[in-house]
């Protein structure tokens, strides 16, 4: 009698267990069904980016390698698809830095021109620093487009994008990028992969987070100590 009562216990439990999960896999696949006709209403076109000349200086033989390097594609990048509308909320906008510079000045990675020339290369001191731009208000932002320094076919270290609400970066952080795998910037370790950043620049996929400041971080690259930076454009819509 006992056995049977307690098989009866566990049949009831089992069901019911049954029934939650059933109750639970059809909230999920409302939720689920409202975020994909969310994305679905937001429509699409091509990023057109203003690019600047391919550097004259060519591309070394010996390219670093690894399989924590992306390998320098030959090709055109493929079409970037953005959320129709995206314009770029960066141009004039504020610059601050965590070190001064030694050539150039902050406004230049807001000012549009990004040439593969010594002009148009802000140059900072080694180690992990950051450059911040102030967008002014809120914004979805949908797309972050950088421009380190293209005058050279490198690899740029540690680039982690980081955005917040907070100009001091202390609360509220959210990490859009990171390929500094082996932590030594300190912010964590990163997923994504060093890439080469050609006159194309690099396409961040911010996936609309919101938020008012974009930090941009850096530790020198795979041909010197020194952090440069030429431009970066950030692509949003007005938040809601
Ligand atoms: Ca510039
Ligand atoms: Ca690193």
């Amino acid at each position: 009698m006992k056995g049977q009562k307690q098989y009866r216990c566990t049949m009831t439990s089992l069901a019911a267990s049954w029934s939650i999960a059933v109750h639970l896999s059809l909230v999920l696949g409302v939720l689920l069904s409202r975020d994909m006709s969310v994305a679905a209403q937001l429509e699409t076109e091509p990023l057109i980016l203003k690019l600047p000349a391919p550097t004259l200086k060519g591309t070394p033989e010996d390219l670093p390698e690894g399989p924590g390097i992306e390998p320098l594609s030959g090709k055109p990048r493929p079409v970037y698809l953005i959320a129709k509308g995206s314009k770029n909320v960066a141009v004039g906008k504020l610059v601050t830095a965590s070190s001064t510079s030694f050539t150039g000045n902050l406004a230049q990675l807001t000012d549009g021109l990004k040439e593969a020339y010594d002009r148009d290369v802000l140059e900072m001191k080694r180690g992990t620093q950051w450059v911040q731009i102030d967008l002014g208000r809120v914004c979805a932002v949908q797309a972050i487009v950088l421009w380190h320094d293209h005058r050279y076919i490198q690899v740029r270290h540690d680039v982690v994008i980081q955005m917040s609400n907070d100009p001091e970066f202390k609360e509220a952080v959210i990490t859009i990028f990171n390929n500094d795998q082996d932590n030594s910037s300190g912010l964590g370790e990163g997923a994504e992969r060093e890439y080469f950043e050609t006159s194309e620049g690099k396409i961040v996929n911010a996936k609309g987070v919101a938020g008012r400041y974009i930090r941009c971080h850096g530790r020198g690259s795979s041909l010197g100590a020194l952090n440069c930076w030429q431009e970066i454009e950030v692509y949003a819509l007005p938040a809601d």
